[in-house]
């Protein structure tokens, strides 16, 4: 099977191979109750207001100094051209399928090497952190990416909540499994529940961010309500969705894709544009929004992030540990 191959990578396709298609919207309110039936029905995103959000606006959203100065990517494209294999492997899969997927109420449960386990209510995590407005670069490992205006709170302030041990070592993350509202679930295109993890002091980094909206509004399900992960120097598929479960560990935990394919996405999954992927060269992206022929961009080493996270890797061979 062409996923178990891995003959595509985390997405599935090749940037080659991306044909404009159908764009899709997911419209929680509208989809309602009715599961996989209705978005079939749903419109083209033509026929919609250019927004597509059902989420509930985010109140007191704190501004921040993570802002990088580039252009926006359209919510559009940031909604309906998505990786979330849960709901399928193709990118407008996510935006027509999650509709079916009920996110609220939710809770995270943290365990593992730390003082006080226990779970945190989506509602405490809005309601007792400052949710900050930021703006990352994303860089997915298939060579596109996006300007994002997420809406989160730190993962390091978080985390401490929860008072690691001098034994935790590294955090792993795990998505919900959920099948019957999460149609990819019932085949087998990656080992459910997918997982990610990060070495504790990535975790603890100021930029890692539990995101809990876009542009002003709650997460849509396709990008990963009600909270996911945004590690932005590193690929994509690090920033693990619909989290369910935080857990402190000694020994550096499994990855979804690292299982999947060990050679060609390792645990660290730095954005690298010195380091090939086996199958294809990183040292360029397309910009989403730009259109399919866009011109291509140079990828900067660690997403522009170097400043901020090479102290992380000192000493560290990055195409060893890549
Ligand atoms: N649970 C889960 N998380 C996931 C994925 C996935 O398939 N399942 N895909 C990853 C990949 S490869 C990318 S590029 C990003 C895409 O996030 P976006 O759809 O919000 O752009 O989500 C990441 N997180
Ligand atoms: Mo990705």
């Amino acid at each position: 099977m062409l996923i178990k191959n891995s003959r595509f990578g985390p997405g599935g396709v090749r940037p080659s191979e991306i044909a404009p298609k159908d764009v899709w919207l997911n419209r929680r309110e509208l989809l309602g109750n009715a599961g996989f039936g209705l978005a079939a029905l749903a419109a083209p995103a033509a026929l919609w207001p250019r927004v597509a959000h059902a989420g509930r606006k985010l109140e007191d959203l704190v501004k921040s100094d993570w802002v990088v100065d580039d252009v926006l990517t359209p919510l559009e494209d940031i909604t309906t051209y998505n990786n979330f294999y849960e709901f399928g492997t193709g990118k407008d899969d996510p935006s027509r399928y999650a509709g079916a997927f009920k996110p609220l109420p939710w809770s995270i449960q943290v365990h593992g090497e730390c003082e006080d386990r226990g779970t945190i209510d989506y509602e405490d995590l809005i309601g007792s952190f400052p949710v900050e407005e930021r703006i990352y670069r994303f860089r997915c490992v298939e060579a596109w990416s996006m300007v994002v205006p997420w809406a989160g709170v730190s993962l390091a302030s978080v985390l401490q909540r929860f008072r690691p041990t001098s034994k935790a070592k590294y955090v792993a993350f795990e998505t919900v499994y959920r099948p019957e509202e999460m149609r990819g679930q019932k085949r087998g295109f990656l080992d459910w529940p997918y997982v990610e993890g990060l070495r504790i002091d990535e975790a603890m980094h100021p930029l890692s961010l539990l995101a809990v909206g876009v542009y002003g509004e709650e997460l849509p399900n396709q990008n990963g309500a009600p909270v996911r992960l945004v590690v932005p120097w590193k690929y994509g598929y690090k920033s693990i969705k619909s989290i369910v479960s935080i857990t402190f560990t000694e020994d550096e935990p499994p990855t979804t894709w690292n299982r999947q394919a060990p050679h060609e996405y390792g645990f660290y999954s730095n954005v690298n544009p010195e380091r090939p992927h086996p199958r294809w060269s990183q040292a360029r992206e397309r910009r989403l929004g730009g259109g399919l022929f866009a011109r291509k961009i140079p990828t900067l080493k660690f997403n522009g992030y170097e400043k901020e996270v090479a102290s992380l890797y000192a000493g560290m061979d990055l195409i060893e540990h890549h």
